[in-house]
């Protein structure tokens, strides 16, 4: 998000075509959209208005006033799921972004990192890289959203969060998941843990099927396919359950830190 690309929809003001949105929303709807933080990203996945390739505002607008409350509860709902797409609908190539370029990506050694795992939890064991691909693991087609003003449908395959905070004997009635990854100058996000427990939220080895390649995080990511990109961390070196609100990278400088996709 370094490089901001600022124009989302050439002549369109963001910040209008967000307040025409939520006035056309239905009453319950609207109060959760503005008590999430209205952002775009939530009303490009909820309209699937792909805001990378040249979509008006008005067909966005005109798919929210199709909407009633039933059809859009999933998006503020921890227990709803986020849509997934057929393979054939992925993003080709798939976007890679960070606050630098690629070439300053972290390059980790797959043989010597591990997992720091930390804070409220009754096993502290760091993880090797082997030790968690032996976890099961699941594959989900969904769509990824940057605030930036794109999006991309990708694929990614790893094992639940959830299903890892059990094995580590976490509390889970902690507030957060704080996850610190390899940048150079450090990048880090709290997860609530609502979210941390969601069913499709995930402990990512794979895009595609192959090895989680450096662009995407590798060794591991978070993916969150409920939240915007930025609540997305790679390059994940420690994970900490925690009550304190420890910040983020962009959630200290003014993201919402809900930041519901
Ligand atoms: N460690 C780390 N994680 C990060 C970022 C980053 O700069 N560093 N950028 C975030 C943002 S803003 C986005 S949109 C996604 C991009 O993921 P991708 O490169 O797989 O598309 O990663 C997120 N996670
Ligand atoms: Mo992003």
């Amino acid at each position: 998000m370094g490089r901001m690309r600022s124009l989302l929809i050439p002549g369109v003001d963001k910040k209008l075509l967000v307040k025409d949105a939520t006035k056309a929303l239905p009453e319950l709807s609207r109060r959760r959209f503005i008590a999430s933080g209205a952002s775009l990203g939530a009303l490009t996945l909820l309209t699937g208005c792909n805001v990378s390739d040249g979509f008006s505002a008005e067909e966005m607008l005109r798919q929210i006033s199709k909407f009633n409350d039933g059809v859009q509860a999933w998006m503020f709902n921890p227990d709803v799921l986020a849509p997934t797409f057929p393979e054939s609908a992925i993003t080709k190539p798939f976007p890679f972004n960070a606050y630098y370029e690629l070439d300053e990506a972290p390059e980790i050694d797959g043989k010597t990192w591990k997992l720091e795992v930390r804070g409220l939890v009754d096993n502290k064991k760091p993880w090797t890289l082997e030790q968690l691909y032996q976890l099961p693991q699941v594959k989900q087609v969904t769509r990824h959203i940057c605030v930036e003003g794109w999006s991309a449908i990708g694929s990614w395959t790893g094992t639940p969060l959830r299903d890892f905070l059990k094995l580590v004997g976490a509390d889970t009635r902690a507030r957060y998941v704080w996850f610190q990854c390899a940048d150079k100058d450090g990048y880090n996000s709290p997860l609530d843990m609502a979210t941390a427990l969601h069913p499709q939220t995930q402990m990512t080895f794979k895009f595609g099927d192959e090895i989680l390649p450096r662009a995407y995080g590798f060794p591991m990511k978070i993916r969150v396919p409920t939240k915007l990109g930025f609540k997305n961390p790679k390059y994940v070196i420690s994970m900490e359950v925690t009550n304190d609100y420890k910040g983020g990278y962009w959630e200290d400088q003014g993201y919402n830190s809900f930041s519901g996709s």
